[in-house]
């Protein structure tokens, strides 16, 4: 069994989430190969130091979770999203885990999948696509890197408030993936199954490319009362609601 999900988006605010998370890596998650963590697993990550942040324990234990999992035998591998593009190597080496290249080709012997967060694709959101190639420069990142952590911390809450304000304003179509871009993308990687997040609208779509039956799976978020993970047991995928 390999499990996908993504954008739980956990923080030091959302004891909820962080409980039915920590509950599947002690659970659920012991049962599957591998599990694929295609983004947005944090609110907002501000970089690999705040493992161990002696102010605040909440990312350090995160990771800790990620670490028991993968030492107790799942494969463990992490992709980035648009809230958690700084985890880096020290990230990956403490929690067990592989940091995937987005998009990444899943080759199975059962099946042929395309893993992506899912907002490379929203490409109507030209203001974001600006946003986001700033944010994934090297030198961006190594220059904020340099910065304090509790001043990085500041930083990524006042981005925050300013995404949520660029969001009132735009059309909900904008920030959904472009259907040309996503029908391009999917004959790219030669009409394998899509699974991605960030749109937060979860749904199995059936697109049609150069006459081509072609899956694309968008994976729930998690909210405070409630998880979701996509399972693929080599035959199907199928949701799973963690409460
Ligand atoms: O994230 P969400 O769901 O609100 O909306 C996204 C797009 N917005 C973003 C921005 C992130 O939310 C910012 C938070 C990142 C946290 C980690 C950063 C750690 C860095 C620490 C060191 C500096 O991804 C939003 C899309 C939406 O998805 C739907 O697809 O529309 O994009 C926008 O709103 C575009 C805006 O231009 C984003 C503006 C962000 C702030 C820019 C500040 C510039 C740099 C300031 C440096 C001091
Ligand atoms: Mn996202």
């Amino acid at each position: 069994m390999i499990h996908f999900l993504s954008d739980l988006h956990l923080s030091p605010g959302a004891p909820g989430v962080t409980r039915i998370f920590l509950n599947y890596l002690g659970n659920e998650a012991r049962s599957a190969e591998r599990i694929f963590i295609l983004g947005d697993l944090f609110e907002a990550w501000p970089g690999d130091d705040s493992i161990d942040d002696p102010d605040d324990r909440f990312y350090g234990d995160i990771v800790a979770g990620l670490r028991q999992l993968a030492d107790s035998g799942t494969g463990v591998a992490v992709q980035h999203g648009n809230r958690d593009f700084l985890l880096g190597e020290h990230f990956a080496e403490r929690s067990g885990s592989m940091l995937l290249p987005d998009p990444c080709v899943l080759s199975l012997p059962s099946w042929q999948f395309v893993l992506s967060h899912g907002d490379a694709l929203c490409t109507d959101d030209a203001e974001y696509q600006t946003f986001r190639t700033q944010v994934r420069n090297k030198d961006w990142q190594d220059f904020f890197l340099r910065k304090p952590l509790a001043e990085r911390k500041a930083i990524a809450a006042a981005m925050r408030e300013q995404s949520e304000a660029s969001k009132r304003d735009k059309p909900m179509q904008t920030m959904d993936l472009n259907p040309a871009a996503t029908d391009d993308f999917l004959r790219q990687y030669g009409y394998a199954t899509l699974i991605h997040g960030h749109t937060h609208r979860p749904a199995r779509h059936d697109h049609v490319v150069d006459g081509i039956h072609v899956e694309r799976w968008v994976l729930s978020d998690w909210r405070e009362d409630r998880g979701e993970y996509l399972a693929w047991d080599s035959q199907q995928l199928t949701r799973h609601e963690l409460l």
